[in-house]
């Protein structure tokens, strides 16, 4: 059983893994035997993140990119080669969200949250593929979100980009299935990471945000997840137990998809 949950000799590409659910994702799979390489998007965060894994005892081999640019995903993946090996494993986390009404958001920023959450799953797929296609095997699983199945108010950008990487994670698993490739979606529920800081900061008074025990009244758990609830998710997705699940959004969300919520 053990062989079927080992990752060894295999690379991992986590994207964003410098912090958050990006970087608990590829410590779990670096202890599950991977070779780890992350990117970030700026100096200071990718400094921060080495020193995290270092500080854990794990090697990682990090770099900067933009995953919008692909050029410079391209060349991410051709360094990833020449320095770890060709990419076995990849995990498509980076993302972005922009809490904005509707009628008040510009098309641009509809379109910066587009760019970093659906485009860039698709750039860097499209480019560690062939490698994964030569090495006859290969694992890409897509960070998606409750907003793959559920609206919220003012997250329309990011709540269609979750909803079409929810389609692109099944999209991928059909067209390359038969290459033994396995594409498969992480749906984490509400977890405590900086992306959702300002919607459990305790008001001045020290009285919990209102939207800190909306959550916990729609979780059975009644609970914010934490990043490492993904690690378990995220090495049975990444490893030999789960060659035969694809297309599979696994939500990991303490209930809140099976839950009408807590009576007030
Ligand atoms: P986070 O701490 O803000 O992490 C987001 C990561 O994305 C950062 O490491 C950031 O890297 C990276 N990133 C953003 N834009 C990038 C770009 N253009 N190029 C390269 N990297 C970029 O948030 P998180 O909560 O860990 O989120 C990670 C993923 O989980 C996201 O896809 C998010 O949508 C998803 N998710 C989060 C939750 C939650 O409740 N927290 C729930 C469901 C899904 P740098 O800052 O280092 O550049
Ligand atoms: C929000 C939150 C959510 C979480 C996550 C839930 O504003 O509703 O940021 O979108 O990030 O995606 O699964």
């Amino acid at each position: 059983m053990d062989e079927l949950f080992s990752l060894k000799g295999k690379t991992a590409l986590i994207t964003g893994g410098a912090h958050g659910i990006g970087f608990a994702i590829a410590v779990a799979l670096a202890r599950a035997g991977a070779n780890i390489a992350f990117n970030s998007s700026r100096k200071d965060h990718l400094e921060e993140g080495l020193a995290a894994y270092r500080k854990i005892g794990l090697t990682a081999h990090g770099y900067i990119c933009d995953v919008t640019d692909e050029q410079a995903v391209q060349a991410l993946v051709q360094q990833i080669e020449a320095d770890v090996g060709t990419i076995d494993i990849l995990v498509n986390n980076a993302g972005i969200i922009k809490r904005i009404p509707m009628c008040d958001m510009s098309a641009e920023d509809f379109r910066k949250v587009i760019d970093v959450d659906l485009n860039a799953p698709f750039i860097v797929s499209k480019a560690v593929l062939p490698g994964m296609l030569r090495k006859g095997h290969g694992k890409i699983i897509n960070i998606c979100s409750m907003m793959s199945e559920l609206g919220r108010e003012t997250v329309s950008a990011y709540a269609a980009a979750k909803g079409g990487l929810k389609m692109l994670t099944r999209n991928i698993a059909a067209e390359y299935g038969q290459y033994n490739i396995q594409c498969n979606g992480i749906g984490p529920g509400y977890i405590a990471t900086s992306q959702t800081a300002a919607l459990r900061q305790p008001g001045p008074d020290g009285a919990p945000h209102p939207f800190d025990q909306f959550i916990r009244s729609k979780t059975p758990a009644a609970r914010w997840g934490v990043p490492e609830d993904l690690a378990g998710p995220a090495v049975f997705l990444a490893s030999d137990a789960s060659n035969f699940v694809n297309g599979h959004i696994l939500y990991v969300d303490g209930g809140i998809l099976a839950y009408i919520g807590k009576q007030p």
